[in-house]
């Protein structure tokens, strides 16, 4: 049920109101409870209204006039992120951007797209297929998360291993800043050393600096093969180790993905699917490779080569594939259905990921003997999604012991979905005490009255 609304201050409600018209500034509690809440459960706040602009100056007229009343906001696209970045913890006004969610045509000389921040990634893709090209960065939330949310928390997904995260497809970047002015660069020039790249200090910021609007991003060649392989390993070191071996000997691998056997049985189970192997293998890989050429015979000469692998199910075909993927894709969901969990999200270096994911179990069940934990993730980026749950979502004695033995081995407390506020105390783990000055100076200079997504990443104030 939605907490009581707090009081908006007259005088804002009628600026606001001015600003995008009645119908856009939602204060129904049954319309807003859907903001106020991140998309795991775990975190809820209140918000005493959701507005919705409906172009970039409205945007730009917004954060002028919360700067001038001195009101905090939360900027929001899909709320598929799983970090409290965008949930009005501190009673913050939410600015909703799907109204912004127009896609530009692609233009195939640069081969490039513009897409409003709160265009879905599957709009994108689909505007980039449709002319024949390709969106690389993909995740199972693509039907819902925006672009803007994408560049905010620098999203990364299957095709990291291959294409890169956001930042390395985001040319450009369309943005209101916490002065409330509004920087453009849509160019979409592939050099450019005129200074600092806004667009690359914008992806990731996470609503902290300014309220993407737009973003013009790069595409890449849709490949004539494309092949998927399900391949069930003997032990999960096994599986890690043949990580390796087929980054470097693959040409064309777009993705290796990690599951484990309780992972798949729990996806199976959710979602009715049968058992995708013989025997229950500890840990599988999702390998997909394309190319120009048929990747078939290199992907199965690197499996064949790989020790430990036990087990392959090839898929060629698009729904096949499509099959194959649901085993990795449904973990977010099947492991929802057990209550909130604690998501953490970390990367080690390729070679400390094998005793990582052998540690974790143990170093949870220390702190929380009655929790459960799940791993699964971009193996292919050292990148694991260490989901434990049967622990309360106020309990955070397992995300300090999990987020500590990560920076232990010198990794990253945030590989894909950034710090929200879910894990801003444990920032310092892996962030100097110089670093984490540079970015309040950078955060003071571009949105010095603190107005934007205050409490996310950093400290509010
Ligand atoms: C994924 O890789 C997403 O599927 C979500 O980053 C991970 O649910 C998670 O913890
Ligand atoms: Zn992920």
């Amino acid at each position: 049920m939605a907490a009581e609304r707090l009081p908006l201050p007259p005088d804002v409600e009628a600026d606001l109101t001015a600003i995008v018209g009645g119908p856009h500034v939602v204060t129904d509690p049954a319309a807003r409870a859907p903001h106020e809440t991140d998309w795991t459960g775990r975190f809820a706040g209140t918000t005493p209204a959701v507005i919705r602009p409906g172009d970039a100056d409205e945007v730009t007229a917004i954060v002028a006039t919360c700067r001038r009343h001195g009101v905090a906001v939360v900027p929001q696209g899909g709320n598929t992120g799983l970090v409290a970045g965008a949930t009005p913890l501190g009673g913050e006004v939410v600015v909703d951007l799907r109204r912004l969610a127009h896609v530009g045509a692609v233009d195939p000389v640069s081969g490039q797209i513009t897409a409003g921040a709160g265009a879905t990634l599957a709009a994108v893709q689909a505007a980039a297929r449709a002319a024949g090209q390709r969106y690389a960065v993909d995740f199972a939330a693509r039907d819902s998360a925006t672009i803007g949310g994408t560049i905010a928390t620098n999203a990364g997904g299957v095709h990291v291993v291959r294409w890169g995260a956001t930042r390395q497809q985001c040319v450009g970047i369309d943005a209101v800043l916490g002065t409330g002015s509004r920087v453009t660069s849509m160019a979409g020039l592939t050099k450019d050393n005129t200074g600092y790249h806004l667009p690359s200090l914008l992806c990731g910021s996470e609503g902290t600096l300014g309220i993407v609007t737009a973003a013009r991003l790069a595409l890449v060649p849709t490949p004539a093969h494309r092949i998927a392989a399900l391949v069930g390993f003997a032990t999960v070191a096994d599986a890690v180790g043949a990580v390796a071996a087929l980054r470097a000997e693959l040409d064309g691998l777009e993705a290796a993905e990690l599951v484990l056997a309780d992972g798949l049985a729990l996806v199976g189970a959710a979602f009715g699917l049968p058992a995708p192997f013989a025997r229950p293998w500890p840990a599988a890989l999702l390998v997909e490779a394309a190319g120009p050429t048929d990747p078939t015979a290199a992907l199965g000469a690197a499996v064949d080569a790989a020790p430990g692998a036990m087990e392959a199910i090839v898929a060629e075909s698009a729904e096949r594939r499509a099959a194959l993927w649901r085993y990795r894709e449904g973990h977010t969901l099947a492991i929802n259905g057990l209550g909130p969990p604690h998501k953490l999200d970390v990367a080690v270096a390729l070679g400390d990921l094998a005793s990582f994911l052998t540690a974790v179990p143990a170093a949870v069940a220390a702190v929380a003997p009655g929790a459960r934990t799940w791993l699964f993730g971009h193996a292919g980026d050292g990148n694991v999604h260490v989901n434990v749950t049967g622990v309360d979502p106020d309990d955070d004695a397992v995300d300090g012991a999990v987020l500590e033995l990560v920076a232990e081995l010198g990794g990253s407390i945030s590989a894909e979905h950034g710090i929200g506020r879910a894990k801003r105390r444990w920032l310092h783990l892996t962030r100097s005490t110089e670093e984490i000055a540079a970015m309040v100076a950078i955060k003071r200079a571009l949105d010095p009255d603190g107005i934007l997504n205050p409490g996310t990443l950093l400290p509010a104030g």
